[in-house]
């Protein structure tokens, strides 16, 4: 019956406030929300690309961190081209994926690479990095 001599607990529970306990929760599902909010929200209204030549509809997409902006509104059956300006020497943010069109671009960093796109009808095309962690989307009207 060696080494099974009472030992001192090494936990004890000390009481908290029950305000201190409620605060905590509170911030806790506070910090919950703002990450859902961040990840799977819909920020603004989106921003209206602009008419180029021959129809064409431009924007130019800040990448640093996330796509800016990241909700792009375009008028359906006309082209897109879409300009990725890369800032960001994350790798997460090298590529970007256009999932309903099939294509793939690389983001040279410190570069800014073109996309042509026709959303032929209107809905909402997403796109996003190469792990899909940074998204955005195309929402042709
Ligand atoms: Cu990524």
């Amino acid at each position: 019956m060696i080494g099974l001599a009472v030992a001192a607990p090494q936990w004890r529970t000390i009481p908290q406030p029950a305000a201190l306990q409620a605060l905590v929760v509170v911030a806790g599902l506070a910090m919950i929300a703002a990450e859902l909010w961040w990840f799977l929200g819909r920020h603004g209204g989106g921003v209206m690309a602009s008419d180029g030549e021959q129809g064409m509809q431009e924007i130019t997409i800040t990448v640093e961190g996330g796509y800016a902006p990241s909700r792009i509104r375009v008028k359906a059956g006309r082209p897109v081209r879409l300009r990725f300006h890369r800032t960001d020497p994350s790798g997460c943010v090298a590529q970007v994926i256009f999932p309903d069109f099939q294509r793939t671009l690389d983001l040279p960093l410190g570069a800014t690479t073109s996309i042509e796109l026709l959303p032929s009808r209107p809905g909402t095309y997403p796109f996003h990095c190469g792990m899909n962690m940074v998204r955005g989307s195309l929402e042709a009207e």
